[in-house]
């Protein structure tokens, strides 16, 4: 899989290095390529951010080095059909599930906005020429789309066969199929006066596979019950207790 970066601070990928992607990386696995939007940029200052029209805080991303950065990237894309990701926090909301989905994309590219934002035109006009997609990582604001950026390597890099080592660890896991994982122990059976779960010692795997999916409904109702399956209560257009 082919995954293009743009940014203003190439060097935040470098921790990518010392994880299993940069390993995946290097045995080809994926093809991952940061790009430096002020490589650009046509003026001596290199800019890339200006001040909004209409006025209010911040400073805005300009449109002609994105404009520039993306006319190459897409152009030369290996599969000619690449998806683009602009990170912002007014995106979709990235889940597992969006993960899965990217996870079977070809060639992705990612674009960091910073400050209040990229100008709007530099979506609208990709969205023009490519599957366009803007994603946030969570109901909170980042300074920029890097930290986000590298959530989503993380999350999809590790779906691409061959990343990860044992593919098995990818199915019993957390938001796989909507529930929380189940608790984890190792040796020893007691530390500081705590006991592992009996049943997990019985060496009765069926009675172990029930526990544990019990254990994952019991810790998604106390947790993330939004997670589970209930009656869609708000958008019934015949609910008339308007109060
Ligand atoms: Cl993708 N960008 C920024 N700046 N903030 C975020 C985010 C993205 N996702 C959550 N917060």
């Amino acid at each position: 899989m082919r995954v293009d970066i743009v940014t203003i601070f190439p060097d935040f990928f470098d921790v990518l290095d010392v994880s299993l992607i940069g390993k995946a990386n290097q045995a080809g696995i994926l093809n991952l390529r940061i790009h430096d939007l002020r490589d650009y940029t046509d003026d001596r200052h290199r800019t890339v951010d200006d001040t909004p029209y209409g006025g209010g805080a911040g400073m805005v991303m300009k449109p002609e080095p994105w404009g520039r950065a993306l006319d190459r990237i897409i152009g030369l894309s290996p599969t000619g059909d690449p998806l683009v990701i602009f990170t912002s926090p007014a995106g979709e909301v990235f889940t597992q599930t969006a993960a899965r989905q990217l996870s079977r994309e070809d060639h992705i590219v990612i674009c960091c906005g910073r400050y209040e934002g990229i100008d709007q035109r530099v979506i609208d006009d990709t969205t023009n020429r490519a599957r366009t997609v803007t994603m946030s990582i969570g109901d909170y604001v980042l300074n920029g789309g890097e930290v986000a950026a590298l959530a989503i390597v993380e999350a999809v890099g590790r779906l691409v066969p061959g990343v990860v080592g044992n593919p098995e660890s990818l199915v019993e896991e957390s938001h796989e199929d909507g529930l929380l994982e189940y608790p984890s122990y190792t040796k020893p059976a007691t530390w500081r006066g705590l006991d592992v779960p009996d049943v997990l010692l019985s060496g009765n795997h069926k009675l172990i596979a029930s526990w544990r999916q019990q254990q994952r409904i019991e810790r998604t109702r106390a947790i993330r019950p939004d997670l589970l399956p209930g009656p869609e209560v708000e958008d019934d257009p015949g609910s008339s207790s308007g109060q």
